[in-house]
């Protein structure tokens, strides 16, 4: 899902996979004036992408010498984060047997080669279409609407697939809990509006500096948020943690109540240990004791 209100199709990203350089161009010239396009020539270089990118559909080649495109949809269906991608296979054989492989595969649809201009563009226009109202339903439902960060539905329906990507692949995971600074004074002083105002500019602040798409921010109370850091140990969440209190100051926003005389954050962080089990509450527990640490050693500063 991309953290974005109203887009078109010209907005929206595809991305091509093929071994052969012929039919990456074909393809390629025939969308290049409606979407964005991007090209990978194996399986294995498209899963990588689509990890890292996100695209908004996939057209998949079948046979590829490393995986063939069957393959690489199921793989891609399984991890969290690229399960929601549409794949639409482009495939040398239309027979009865061949199109059941790529719905059993589980693509959202086929295009035979060589292909048909027209039916491509429009079954990639169709598809786009399908995945942008998916997109604006799950914004709706998941998307925090004054700080433009997550709520907390998204984070109770999305971290079961995170931690079991992260014990499947035995990756670390990373939390940050921070909270603002005084900020019942600072809505006592500069007034309610003005509150939300901050929230707003400390939240995009905070999504502007989480380098990663898989860096996820999550509105979890008033003033409160959750960064969730896939792949990413304590050390590293660390000093993010201390990258987002430097920005977050820098912003400058007047707060006459605090001794920095600026708006600041406090934060702990935590990662996620295996012995957790699949309860997340305990890892973000020992962030919420290490931010209540960092409240009672005065503030403006990181706890592990
Ligand atoms: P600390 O430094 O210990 O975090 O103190 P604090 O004042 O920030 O914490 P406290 O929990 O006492 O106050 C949080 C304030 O956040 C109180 C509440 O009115 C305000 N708040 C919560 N949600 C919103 C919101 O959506 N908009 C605005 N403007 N304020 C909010
Ligand atoms: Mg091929
Ligand atoms: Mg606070
Ligand atoms: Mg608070």
């Amino acid at each position: 899902m991309q953290q974005q209100s109203s887009r078109t199709i010209q907005d929206c990203h595809v991305l091509i996979v093929d071994d052969q350089p012929s039919s990456r161009l074909i393809l390629e010239s025939l969308l290049e004036d409606m979407v964005e396009c991007s090209t990978t020539d194996s399986a294995s270089k498209a899963i990588a992408f689509c990890r890292a990118q996100r695209p908004d559909l996939v057209l998949m080649d079948v046979v590829m010498p490393d995986m063939s495109g069957h393959d690489a949809c199921r793989l891609l269906a399984d991890i969290a984060e690229t399960s929601q991608i549409p794949v639409i296979f482009v495939t040398g054989s239309a027979t009865d047997e061949e199109q059941e492989k790529c719905w059993d595969a589980g693509g959202v649809d086929f295009v035979e080669k060589p292909v048909n201009p027209t039916t491509l563009r429009n079954r990639v226009k169709s598809h786009l279409n399908h995945k942008m109202k998916t997109d604006l339903l799950e914004q709706l439902i998941y998307l925090d609407r004054l700080t433009g960060a997550f709520n907390r539905h998204y984070l109770e329906d999305s971290l079961p697939g995170i931690i079991r990507d992260c014990l499947r692949h035995e990756r670390d995971l990373a939390f940050i809990l921070f909270d603002i600074d005084f900020f019942k004074q600072y809505n006592d002083e500069y007034g309610h509006l003005q509150g939300d105002t901050c929230l707003h500019k400390v939240s995009h602040t905070t999504m502007h500096s989480l380098l990663r798409p898989r860096d996820k921010l999550i509105r979890v109370g008033g003033e409160e948020f959750l960064v969730v850091l896939p792949e990413t140990d304590t050390a590293g969440a660390l000093a993010v943690a201390q990258r987002l209190l430097t920005v977050i100051k820098a912003l400058a926003i007047p707060h006459q109540h605090s001794p920095e005389k600026v708006v600041t954050v406090s934060a702990g962080v935590a990662e996620y240990q295996p012995s957790d089990d699949r309860n997340l509450k305990k890892a973000v527990s020992r962030a919420d004791t290490a931010l209540y640490e960092a409240k009672s050693q005065g503030r403006n500063c990181v706890v592990v």
